[in-house]
């Protein structure tokens, strides 16, 4: 991580833990908003207005955060307008860094080599993990956000006045319904499988195991009435924060997070809900099984020998 701008000690993933050997994320700390008259979001400061080809996003497929920004991205068409750049699967010594590996890219902007040098490019005595996604806005050399929640948020309505795009994640009628399944989302799936799988306790474990399979037991049970969605007849964010755990899920908790209790192709319900998810295009164009599979197993404190398993295939 960086500590001062320096970077410091080897990486390592588990983030923090708190004294019962609970996995602890760290908070995110650039939280400014785009906005369509570039006056300030529900966090940060002003002066981040919707422009064409002003904004770049960088990201790792490997991760579900940053997944669900690439998923609004495409959603949304906003491709022309937020430019991207995407890591290696591996995470390297020094965190996430740019090259050739199959699917990745260069960092088109900087050309720099790791992610943490364009953290130190925004803030130069930045102190913490050096995360993704990123929103960077390149008219002012710095960084908008890397908080995916925000991030989606915002791009589902910062250019709706010159996209022609009427898709609506986030529909007013839904908020509440919508917030309070983020919180419990977050915290026991998302969030969760990290819990067990970074657990360094048993009791830690065996309580985020329980939150992971009571969130899909209750989501399996929702779904039986046949609605399409969480919410009902349309998509919303719901749908995209359950997608990215769900399609990770089969390949990489179940095995290295020890989320060991059934897969979700043994649910049906959960099952037809991710193939119906993972049949939309711009969703199915985000989702790399090989750097998924590559990326989670290369954790050495989980898989020391960095094996990567053979199966399964995509479960869709
Ligand atoms: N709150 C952040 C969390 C992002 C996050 O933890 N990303 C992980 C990858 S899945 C990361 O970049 N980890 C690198 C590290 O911890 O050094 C968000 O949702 O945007």
């Amino acid at each position: 991580m960086l500590v001062n701008g320096q970077w410091v000690d080897k990486w390592d993933p588990v983030q923090a833990k708190d004294d019962q050997g609970r996995f602890v994320r760290q908070t995110s700390s650039f939280r400014h908003w785009i906005t369509p008259d570039g006056s300030p979001g529900p966090t940060g400061n002003g002066g981040y207005q919707a422009e064409a080809g002003r904004y770049h996003l960088y990201v790792a497929l490997i991760c579900p955060w940053a997944s669900r920004t690439l998923i609004v991205r495409k959603l949304k068409k906003l491709e022309s307008w937020i430019s991207l750049s995407v890591v290696e699967p591996f995470l390297t010594e020094q965190g996430w860094r740019f090259g050739d590996f199959q699917g990745a890219t260069h960092d088109h902007l900087h050309q720099k080599q790791y992610l943490h040098e364009v953290y130190t490019m925004a803030a130069s005595d930045f102190t913490g993990r050096a995360t993704v996604p990123v929103l960077w806005d390149k008219k002012n050399q710095t960084m908008v956000n890397n908080e995916s929640a925000d991030i989606i948020r915002m791009l589902n309505q910062a250019f709706d006045h010159v996209i022609d795009n009427k898709i609506n994640l986030y529909p007013d009628a839904l908020s509440d319904e919508i917030e309070q399944w983020n919180q419990d989302i977050y915290q026991n799936l998302n969030n969760g499988v990290y819990r067990a799988g970074f657990a360094t306790t048993q009791f830690a474990y065996e309580e985020a195991y329980h939150h992971v399979f009571d969130t899909l037991d209750k989501i399996e049970s929702r779904l039986h009435d046949g609605r399409p969605f969480i919410h009902g007849a349309s998509m919303t964010e719901t749908d995209i924060r359950l997608f990215v755990t769900l399609i990770r899920f089969d390949a990489a908790y179940y095995g290295l997070f020890k989320c060991n209790r059934n897969l979700i192709v043994q649910m049906p319900k959960l099952s037809e809900y991710l193939k119906r998810l993972y049949a939309i295009p711009e969703i199915q164009e985000t989702v790399n099984l090989t750097h998924i599979k590559q990326g989670y197993y290369s954790m050495q404190s989980l898989n020391p020998n960095g094996i990567v398993p053979i199966g399964p295939d995509l479960v869709v």
